[in-house]
């Protein structure tokens, strides 16, 4: 794409953010990417060679909660020693740049939280909170020990299970209904680094548009939603969203 182009659609999109009373950013593992984070369904994400249906589901867990909680510890383990980047930092100045702002994450990774995104859904939960399979009790997971042991409630000495929604499992019903909102409130949706595949959340996208609101995609590949989108940016997260901040401010110099 020549670079006056590129220039034209970030101008464009700049300008329905500035227009929009509220903007809601529907968001999946791919913003993380350039933060080192495997994405799930790339050719070296974390599906590749694993099931998903042997490791994310309620069942996998039942049958075999050692393989589940090892592949949860050992993404953990990875985990803490990865940074926001330029993608999620952008978000945090399109939030400051609009009236209203609703992040809505399938991310496990805390990362917006770390950027200082402040009005965050986070769809599937988060990686590192433990939540007790017997009385629900939440902590926030060890990071200091090991990631070998697996963790016993401090209150009623069951075995904890990682705070994260798995296949087969309802999301928050708090957070499905304040996202299913914002997306039929929003004027305009940035869906960014998904293969929007993973459903309610893929579903989001299309109640946006059907609600007249503007969808840009930013995915260097092609998904099932782009054909429903305003706009495909077939660029990285972490070079499209700081573009789009810049056109934003500079709208603002006039
Ligand atoms: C539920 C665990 C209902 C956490 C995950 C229709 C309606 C409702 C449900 C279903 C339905 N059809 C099927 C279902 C069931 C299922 C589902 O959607 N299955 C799919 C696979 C067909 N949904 C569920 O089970 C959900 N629950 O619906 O409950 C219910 C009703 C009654 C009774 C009981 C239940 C639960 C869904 C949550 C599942 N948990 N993970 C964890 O360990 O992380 S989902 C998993 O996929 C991840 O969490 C991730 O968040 C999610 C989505 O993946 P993406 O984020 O999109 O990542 P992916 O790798 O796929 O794509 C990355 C993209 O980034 C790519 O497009 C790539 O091109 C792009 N990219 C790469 N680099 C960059 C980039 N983009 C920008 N910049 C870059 N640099
Ligand atoms: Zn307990």
């Amino acid at each position: 794409m020549a670079a006056k182009a590129i220039d034209d659609c970030m101008v464009a999109v700049a300008d329905r953010l500035r227009r929009a009373q509220h903007v809601c950013c529907l968001i999946g593992a791919g913003i993380s990417a350039e933060s080192g984070i495997p994405t799930f369904r790339g050719p070296d994400g974390f599906w590749a060679g694993r099931s998903a249906f042997d490791l994310a589901t309620p069942e996998a867990f039942a049958r075999d909660p050692e393989t589940v909680w090892r592949f949860c510890l050992w993404r953990r383990s990875q985990l803490v020693t990865k940074r926001p980047n330029a993608g999620h930092h952008a978000l945090v100045a399109i939030e400051r740049l609009v009236p209203q702002f609703t992040l809505v994450t399938q991310n496990v990774d805390g990362l917006h939280r770390a950027a200082g995104s402040a009005n965050i859904l986070e769809l599937h939960g988060n990686l590192m909170v433990d939540r007790c399979t017997a009385c629900a009790l939440e902590t926030q997971a060890a990071t200091d020990g090991g990631f070998e042991t697996i963790p016993i409630c401090p209150e009623c000495r069951a075995m904890m299970r990682p705070g994260v929604v798995w296949f087969g499992e309802m999301l928050s019903l708090d957070a499905i209904q304040k996202a299913d909102a914002a997306a039929r409130s929003c004027q305009a949706m940035l869906v960014v680094g998904t293969s929007s595949v993973v459903h309610p959340a893929a579903g989001l996208a299309e109640m946006a548009r059907l609600h007249g609101a503007f969808t840009v995609e930013i995915n260097p590949e092609e998904t099932p939603l782009s054909r429903i989108m305003n706009m495909c940016i077939r660029m990285p997260a972490g070079e499209a969203l700081p573009a789009i901040v810049e056109a934003m401010n500079s709208s603002d110099r006039g």
